[in-house]
């Protein structure tokens, strides 16, 4: 059984943890009042060994990661999420762009001599383009890489495709999985607190909308991830509740794979103002997030905008996965994030070994691809 060091044990009495370090040994599920106690704890120690201990008894040491690439097609976006550093443009504006069909693919033919397993594509909302653009997108990368999983649109693209083009939140997750979608990222969750949301993305998609678009995925067989964007306005009961409601949708439906609470970055958009987390509340979040979802198989720690460094730490503090190699990232690259524009694999093993992990190299649905 794994149990806590005699170390740990004395930060989580120091800590007056004890009631929920003896819920987290027994495996009982953590109340949001549990949550925002751990949230406001600052004992980091204790509530990461906390967090540690669940991360070890579901992975043992075993540290996930994959090869993969990002295409973000358009960044023209009728959204103004104040928050956002990458779209809010029109077409025709000197930073707009839109990818033909051709260059979208030509950025997986650049890569025809590399391993890579997945795509992640994330759009902006733009006006412009009839459905058939993201259907025939798909067509198009499937064609050239039928062996490539694609993890594609946000809920907001899937609530916004349904509104404009007037289909079901079903009539547009089935006509992309039929031109060759594998499965959802998690983004556009940000936060689900009606005051926060108000305030952060106001003309996208509503938190019940958000849940309902991933809960018609997971119904029609897709799996998906799910995010949160912390470190900006919101409140710390509001991260909470954020935790809670995903762990709701994942009773119901089992259809989350993986947790990824984003960092918020300050540069280029409306927030400037606002500090960025420190790196103890990043830790400390990724750890309640792994206390509080306890029916979500993976944490990830996302060191495109974490910090190459702070997501190695973080393996000791709840996180199991790294996400991938992650090549020609463009979100965070331009709201600051000073993170490299790839790891290579061997990068990426390497500093999951000098954590003291196991490195295990899957594809998106998590089934082992090589072990490092
Ligand atoms: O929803 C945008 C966030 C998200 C900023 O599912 C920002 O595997 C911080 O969803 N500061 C999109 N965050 C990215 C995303 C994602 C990334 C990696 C893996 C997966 C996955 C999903 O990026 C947006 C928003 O929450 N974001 N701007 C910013 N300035």
């Amino acid at each position: 059984m794994i149990t806590l060091s005699p170390a740990s044990e004395r930060a989580v009495d120091r800590a007056g943890l004890q009631a929920i370090a003896a819920k987290v040994l027994a495996s009982e599920r953590l109340s949001f009042d549990d949550g925002l106690t751990l949230l406001e704890s600052s004992e980091l120690a204790a509530v990461g060994a906390l967090a540690n201990l669940a991360r070890e008894r579901r992975h043992g040491d075993l540290t996930w990661f994959n090869r993969n690439l990002h295409i973000n097609a358009t960044n023209v976006c009728e959204a103004s999420c104040i928050f956002c550093s990458f779209a809010r443009l029109k077409t025709g504006d000197p930073a707009a762009y839109t990818m033909s069909l051709e260059e979208a693919v030509g950025r997986l033919r650049a890569l025809r001599h590399q391993f890579v397993t997945e795509v992640h594509i994330v759009n902006g909302l733009n006006p412009d383009l009839p459905f058939s653009y993201y259907t025939d997108l798909l067509q198009a990368l499937k064609a050239e890489r039928p062996d490539l999983h694609i993890k594609g649109f946000t809920a907001v693209e899937i609530h916004y495709y349904a509104e404009k083009y007037s289909m079901t939140y079903a009539d547009v997750l089935t006509a992309l999985r039929d031109a060759g979608l594998g499965s959802m990222p998690g983004g556009g969750a940000e936060i689900f607190a009606a005051r926060a949301r108000k305030k952060l993305c106001n003309d996208k998609v509503d938190t019940e909308g958000w849940l309902q678009v991933h809960r018609t995925a997971h119904q029609l067989g897709m799996r998906s991830n799910c995010t949160m964007l912390y470190g900006s306005i919101e409140r710390p009961a509001e991260r909470i509740d954020h935790m809670v409601r995903l762990r709701e949708l994942q009773d119901e439906t089992g259809g989350f794979q993986t947790f990824i609470p984003l960092k918020f970055h300050n540069e280029g958009n409306r927030l400037a103002k606002i500090q960025e987390p420190t790196d103890a509340d990043s830790l400390k979040t990724l750890a309640v997030s792994r206390l509080m979802l306890d029916n979500i198989g993976h944490i990830k720690a996302y060191w495109p905008m974490l910090g190459v460094q702070l997501a190695q730490l973080s393996l000791g503090f709840g996180v199991d996965d790294l996400d991938g190699t992650v090549r020609e990232e463009r979100i965070y690259h331009m709201a600051g994030a000073k993170t490299p524009q790839e790891l290579t694999r061997a990068e990426l093993v390497a500093l999951i070994r000098r954590a003291g992990r196991i490195p295990v190299e899957r594809d998106t649905l998590y089934r082992v691809v090589a072990e490092a």
